[in-house]
């Protein structure tokens, strides 16, 4: 216990987390009722939100945090969302955050760009003075729209590339292989993005493969079916291309079978360099508190 007490006051990191993924029930029915949205939910309370938080696989998952989504419409609703999310991850300990985005999700039902980044960034900066944390931003281009709505979104993102460090690629992974963002991918490292990509979570370790020799990341997000594939595993282990890994994650959207203990002890044991993050904590639980989670404690 005083273990766990150590590593909770531990300044940590955060790599690997969806500000749409932090949006809690009770924030989500206050945005809802102000933007007269409270009808479209299908829960009224915050209880019931979280009841019906049971995933069979990742789709499952994202049409509900898409449906949480569209309760965003202005600027303010993503500063207070994120300032929400800064407020809670300072109390546990985080003092660096790399906060991904999915500008389609918004844009696609006609929020601004400049809505969506304005408002993340602005909260961002505030925190940074009020609160000691800091951080970036990752916008992720969602994989299931293809590839010419990805040039499209770095087109509308360019006259915020000040406030913007890396892309990323995440939605659906099965069916929409990384190779059809290389072109995307390319123009975006030219424009002076990082870069990353969401590989290897539900789909197969040939994913990770193109995420690093056709999208050239110097990250891939989750990352842990390269088990799978042994020369991948040296590979990861020669570069030391980091994973940001999300247990918490991995275990409610029942991404693979078997033990995933085991799965997080094979990572380490093979000297790859993995990192440990929420991913979506408002429907997964979890936040950087990931000590706490009982899957946590049996490396403590
Ligand atoms: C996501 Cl867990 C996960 N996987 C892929 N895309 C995502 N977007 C938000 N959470
Ligand atoms: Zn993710």
């Amino acid at each position: 216990r005083s273990l766990l007490n150590l590593v909770r006051s531990l300044p940590k990191a955060e790599l690997h987390l969806h500000i749409e993924g932090t949006l809690e029930p009770e924030l989500m029915i206050e945005i809802a009722k102000r933007n007269g949205l409270l009808d479209s939910l299908s829960f009224h309370d915050a209880n019931a939100a979280r009841q019906a938080y049971l995933f069979k696989n990742l789709q499952g998952f994202l049409n509900i945090y898409y449906q949480g989504c569209n309760v965003l419409q202005h600027e303010q609703d993503f500063f207070d969302l994120t300032s929400a999310y800064l407020e809670r991850a300072a109390v546990e300990g985080v003092i660096w955050a790399e906060i991904m985005f999915d500008p389609q999700a918004h844009t696609q039902r006609g929020v601004a760009f400049e809505a969506v980044v304005k408002g993340i960034s602005r909260a961002l900066t505030a925190a940074s003075n009020s609160l000691g944390i800091h951080g970036c931003l990752i916008m992720n281009f969602m994989r299931d729209l293809g590839a010419d709505a990805a040039q499209k979104m770095l087109d509308e993102a360019l006259p915020f590339k000040h406030l913007i460090t890396a892309v990323g690629l995440d939605s659906a992974e099965i069916g929409w292989p990384p190779s059809q963002f290389k072109a995307v991918y390319a123009r975006a490292a030219h424009e002076g993005f990082k870069l990353v990509a969401h590989a290897g979570e539900e789909g197969p370790p040939d994913n990770i493969w193109a995420a690093v020799k056709d999208l050239r990341v110097s990250r891939i997000d989750h990352g842990i079916r390269c088990l799978e594939d042994e020369k991948l595993i040296h590979h990861l282990r020669d570069t030391q291309i980091p994973l940001t890994v999300c247990p918490i994650s991995n275990e409610k959207l029942k991404v693979y079978e078997g033990q995933l203990s085991q799965k997080l002890r094979q990572l380490l044991t093979c000297n790859l360099v993995i990192t440990l993050n929420a991913d979506d904590p408002a429907y997964f639980g979890g936040y950087e508190n990931v000590m706490a989670h009982p899957l946590q404690q049996s490396y403590c």
